[in-house]
């Protein structure tokens, strides 16, 4: 593997003291809940790259067809200098922004934002290595708190694919798209990607897939807080639930309890009682409406410039200027 040089801002004692936090709010709430952030240790990386090559899983295909559609658009509109790509994990899609930014010949340098240092270790070192004149600097970050540490010249593309926004409350996302338009300058560009509303079975099945993945992930979550505080929770004592909320539009990923129980957080200093049926919120997952996307980002300071769907109108790509 090439040499890979990230810039660290999440020393483990700080991962350690936010975990602490979350779990401490999260779990002795009313409703129960835990920040999706914590699935990505590199055990949940790797089941995530798998949940993206399941049958039932579309986003990443869907969000793939337009992408390669659309990178020489992109590439022509913005004329980008950087790259800069948020919550990158393995940058697989973003080849096909690198290659139409590289043969438009703008592009200097990419920087890809990832907690999952292993994730962003790997990405790393395979794009330097297949992209040998383009700058790669990889930051490992949580890009809700080390937005202002971007590097890289401007003009500026921030890529935020997936659907990973849908992932926020609403109030964290219209804070979140404010802060990104905070870092850029005027001119500089947001290419936002937003799974979209449609049948609920559909929806249901890509967060409950056949082969178990997407449980496996989710229960993922356990296990990173039995490693880094100690606990004792049997992932297998709690059943995956997807669950489409239409009030809110979002998929709930739930972990419900099978049966009452008490867990022992030691490194939290706590201890957690369920009862039989009693689930953890562990992730939101918002579908979007095109309208939806507009204001909101025109609420956060941006003017849509294009918007893209693929061919099924599954999944949709915003390019958005500050
Ligand atoms: C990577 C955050 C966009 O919400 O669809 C996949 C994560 N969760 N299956 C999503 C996820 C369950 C995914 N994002």
């Amino acid at each position: 593997m090439t040499d890979v040089d990230l810039d660290n801002h999440r020393a483990h004692a700080d991962v350690t003291d936010e975990l602490v936090d979350d779990v401490r709010s999260g779990l002795t709430a009313e409703r129960k809940w835990l920040p999706p952030k914590w699935f990505y240790d590199a055990e949940g990386s790797a089941l995530f790259e798998r949940i993206t090559a399941l049958p039932e899983y579309y986003p990443t295909r869907s969000e793939r067809e337009v992408l390669a559609a659309r990178a020489a658009d992109v590439a022509r509109i913005t004329g980008a200098h950087t790259l800069v790509e948020l919550g990158s994990g393995s940058s697989e899609k973003t080849r096909l922004l690198l290659d139409a930014l590289t043969g438009h010949g703008t592009l200097e340098e990419f920087v890809p934002l990832d907690v999952s240092e292993s994730a962003l270790a790997e990405a790393t070192a395979a794009i330097s290595a297949d992209y040998p004149k383009l700058e790669v600097r990889g930051v490992v970050g949580d890009f809700t708190q080390h937005l202002d540490r971007l590097p890289g010249g401007q003009p500026r593309v921030v890529a935020f694919l997936g659907g990973t926004i849908g992932n926020f409350l609403p109030a964290e996302r219209a804070a979140f798209l404010r802060s990104v338009r905070e870092v850029l300058e005027e001119g500089e560009w947001l290419l936002l990607g937003t799974d979209l509303v449609k049948d609920v079975g559909m929806l249901e099945r890509a967060y409950d897939d056949s082969a178990g993945v997407t449980a496996a992930f989710n229960r993922n979550v356990l296990r990173v807080i039995n490693t880094r505080l100690g606990a004792d929770f049997d992932p297998d004592a709690f059943e995956h639930v997807a669950h489409w909320d239409a009030a809110n539009e979002w998929v709930e990923m739930r972990l419900r309890a099978r049966l009452r129980q008490t867990v022992e957080i030691p490194g939290a200093g706590l201890t957690v009682e369920f009862a039989e049926g009693e689930h953890i919120r562990t992730e939101v997952s918002a579908k979007f409406r095109p309208g939806g996307v507009e204001a909101e980002l025109g609420a956060a300071g941006f003017g849509l410039e294009r918007w893209w769907t693929d061919s099924q109108q599954r999944f949709g790509v915003s390019l958005a200027r500050s």
